[in-house]
């Protein structure tokens, strides 16, 4: 028997998800997107059988051609197959605004939607990132009151979060274990039907909220690592030395996995879920920890300021050779908050280029970004080439922000012959500091100390 799905939100989530699920045998899967002025082409994109995404994705391209050829998988802006779904997942974007604050305008609206639609028996589940809560408090009460259903009875609903990352956007759907978050057992056993088809590894059941909570302590985890890691690196820049060779020498240990510290932290998953945690905490629970909540606020602040650090770096250049940060040509290496993606989600780059605009308005400088895979759709705060010598040339200052795997063959002799002046900054740990200076550039780095250690 066919098994209806609709997939809300054609995003980094929902277009692998949906796409994967099409080619199940009797899955039939319409995708859910609304159409607004940034979003339209990519409704027309995939009801085209197209990947609208750059960046390397394997697998992707090919399984998006099949099961629209195959009319197993479409597009549309209406809410209509909600009404003979059996499986509706909800994947539209969740961001947190400047306080902080989750901004759930899309959730609610779309949960509205759904329950107006949905047919009794159908399972909702939620695999956008919530604060801890969220499904239980806001998901379900939109759906009863709206529907007038009850879940567990008329309709269930699952928290099930994604851990998809631009590059590995099929990998990490099927090869990782699946968290299962329904309200009652026979919610589980709906989720663990629909991610059976999908996913190799182990489908965990467990309550909602522990599924929610699961997702926001496992990227905050992950954040509160990148930003121990920053902070050894300021440390080690003190000390003259260099906090990548010392952490190549900790992880040789084969129980040791030290992060990397960079010029910042971006994308959607880690600048965002360690505030869904906080926001959830204060939001639902009675509070009495409250004054022991430090290491997570304290590490978001952290990795935000590694893109002043990029300055200070640079700004430190200037001040030693006594020149003014005026009348210069600023090039930024990579737009993408990772390598190899087009994705710009919360890129350290723009908040870099915000800093230099700010403190230096009145200056006359020229900025240009280079990327591989960046379309302009996506960044405007500079310009924007993927011509690396249209880049370069006639530059006085290189920051590498991003370590995309083209800056790794960078002909250093060639690019000395094309700069105007030849200082690197760099956020990556892209070069290494003897060999650069030997080309003659001036380099810093973030995390190698600048002298030359005795
Ligand atoms: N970063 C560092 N140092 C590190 C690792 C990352 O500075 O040692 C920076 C990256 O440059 C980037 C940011 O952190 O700007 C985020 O990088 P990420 O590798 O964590 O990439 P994401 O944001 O795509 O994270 C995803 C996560 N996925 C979701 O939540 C959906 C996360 O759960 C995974 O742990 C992560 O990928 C992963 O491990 O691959």
């Amino acid at each position: 028997m066919a098994t209806n799905i609709v997939v809300i939100g054609m995003g980094y989530v929902g277009i692998p998800m949906a796409a994967l699920l099409a080619d199940v045998d009797d899955f039939y899967v319409t995708g859910i997107q609304r159409r607004s002025h940034r979003s339209a082409w990519k409704i027309d994109w995939l009801n085209n059988g197209k990947n609208p995404y750059e960046g390397e994705e394997p697998g992707l391209d090919e399984l998006i051609e099949r099961v629209v050829k195959a009319g197993k998988f479409k597009v549309t802006d209406n809410y209509d197959d909600v009404s003979a779904a059996d499986f509706i997942l909800i994947d539209v974007q969740t961001p947190v605004d400047d306080e902080k604050v989750p901004r759930y305008a899309s959730l609610k609206e779309v949960s509205k939607k759904i329950a107006k639609h949905i047919k009794k028996g159908a399972t909702v589940i939620v695999e956008s990132t919530v604060a801890p809560g969220t499904t239980d408090n806001i998901v379900q009460s939109i759906l009863e009151e709206e529907s007038g259903l009850q879940r567990g009875s008329d309709f269930y609903l699952v928290f099930s979060f994604e851990r998809v990352m631009p590059g590995k956007l099929i990998e990490y759907i099927t090869d990782f274990p699946r968290v299962i978050g329904g309200g009652c057992e026979e919610a589980n056993e709906k989720g663990k039907f629909l991610y059976g088809k999908v996913v190799k590894k182990e489908l965990q059941g467990t309550d909602t909220l522990t599924a929610e909570l699961t997702k926001c302590i496992e990227n905050a985890y992950r954040d509160v690592n990148i930003a121990f890691a920053n902070e050894m690196a300021l440390l080690c820049e003190d000390f003259n030395r260099n906090v990548f060779e010392i952490i190549t020498l900790i992880n040789h240990r084969h129980d040791r996995m030290m992060h990397y510290p960079g010029s910042g932290v971006g994308g959607h998953c880690l600048t965002k879920d360690p505030w869904l945690l906080l926001y959830g905490f204060n939001k639902y629970t009675e509070r009495i920890n409250e004054s022991k909540m430090k290491i997570i606020p304290d590490s978001r602040k952290l990795n935000d300021y590694m893109p002043y650090h990029m300055i200070e770096l640079m700004e430190n250049v200037f001040r030693d050779s006594h020149q003014l940060v005026d009348n210069i040509k600023i090039t930024l290496l990579g737009v993408s908050y990772k390598a190899n993606t087009d994705d710009t989600r919360n890129t350290p780059t723009e908040n870099i280029v915000k800093i230099l605009k700010a403190r230096y308005h009145s200056h006359n400088i020229v900025y240009v970004a280079h990327d591989p895979y960046v379309k302009k759709r996506d960044y405007s705060l500079t310009d924007l080439t993927s011509d690396f010598n249209e880049a370069v040339d006639k530059a006085d200052v290189l920051l590498f922000t991003t370590n995309h795997s083209v800056y790794y063959d960078i002909d250093l002799d060639d690019l000395k012959k094309r700069v105007n002046t030849p200082i690197i900054i760099d956020g990556r740990n892209i070069f290494d500091k003897k060999t650069v200076e030997d080309k003659g550039f001036t380099y810093r780095k973030v995390g190698e100390g600048a002298k030359k250690p005795v």
